[in-house]
């Protein structure tokens, strides 16, 4: 069977917002989410921009900001609209129903205002959706939950990824994918994103392990390359953000001719 491109797998989402980002990436022409760790406000701001363009989402981890103030996300969110991205806080929830509400919702960073999509761990059970749910869905936000991560020696066997779907699959209106490392299911409307990815594979000296973004797209059956350091550690990120941009592209594109 041919592989469908992601706009008419955007047909089969229930999400508005997986509709959305899956539409967005063929009109763009990009399946790259920058993942935009880095710890000052304006630097953050300034990858924003520069990126933008090349980009279908910005993945941020908004805690390790050290000069955060709410004017950071404002200004993020015009930028997304601007260059037309996501914004994906990998907050990585992971406690019952009732915490992930506040914690979402609530405290300094006022998540579910300023993020389309976050992510959880499934560990906790059905609750830890319910409860992001009660807070997201109002909003049209999306999450995605960890199956599978990067990093070696992590506790995530093939029972546990198969739960994981297993648990996403009555709630696909909000959950909208999975972080993995291999696609977990053939069904069209799953968004499956891929992080620890370098264009060579190798590994970090505490225990990130990389591959490449072909192997994840084409070998893996994932849809979209997360890229921290591969490319904001470049000394020139645009040019990197556009050769991680290309391999990720054509990688999709051999695949939809298989
Ligand atoms: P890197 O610089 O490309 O290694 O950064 C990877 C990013 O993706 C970083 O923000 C991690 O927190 C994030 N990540 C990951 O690397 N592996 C995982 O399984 C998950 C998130 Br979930």
């Amino acid at each position: 069977m041919r592989h469908l491109s992601y706009t008419e797998r955007a047909n089969y989402c229930l999400s508005p917002l997986a509709k959305r980002l899956l539409q967005l990436m063929d009109e763009k022409q990009t399946n790259l989410t920058i993942s935009a760790d880095v710890t000052s406000a304006q630097k953050l701001l300034e990858l924003a921009d520069q990126l933008g363009p090349e980009i279908c989402m910005l993945k941020t981890h908004i805690d390790i900001i050290s000069d955060f103030t709410p004017d950071l996300t404002h200004t993020l969110r015009k930028l997304a609209h601007q260059h037309h991205f996501l914004l994906f806080e990998d907050r990585k929830f992971a406690d019952i129903g009732n915490t992930v509400k506040h914690q979402y919702e609530g405290g300094i960073y006022h998540i579910v205002d300023w993020a389309d999509i976050i992510n959880a761990h499934s560990l906790p059970g059905p609750g830890i959706v319910q409860g992001l749910a009660q807070v997201g869905r109002k909003k049209n936000r999306g999450l995605v939950l960890i199956a599978e991560m990067s990093s070696a020696g992590h506790f995530m066997n093939v029972d546990y990824i198969r739960s994981t779907l297993k648990m996403a699959e009555h709630t696909s209106d909000f959950v909208i994918g999975f972080i993995t490392q291999h696609a977990l299911s053939a069904d069209p409307h799953w968004i499956h994103m891929t992080p620890g990815i370098k264009l060579e594979t190798g590994k970090d000296a505490l225990g990130q392990q990389y591959i490449t973004p072909k192997k994840a797209i084409l070998e893996h059956g994932t849809d979209i390359i997360i890229v921290g350091r591969g490319i904001i550690a470049a000394t020139d990120p645009v040019a990197e953000a556009r050769k991680y941009r290309e391999s990720g592209w054509n990688a999709y594109l051999k695949r939809c001719e298989k």
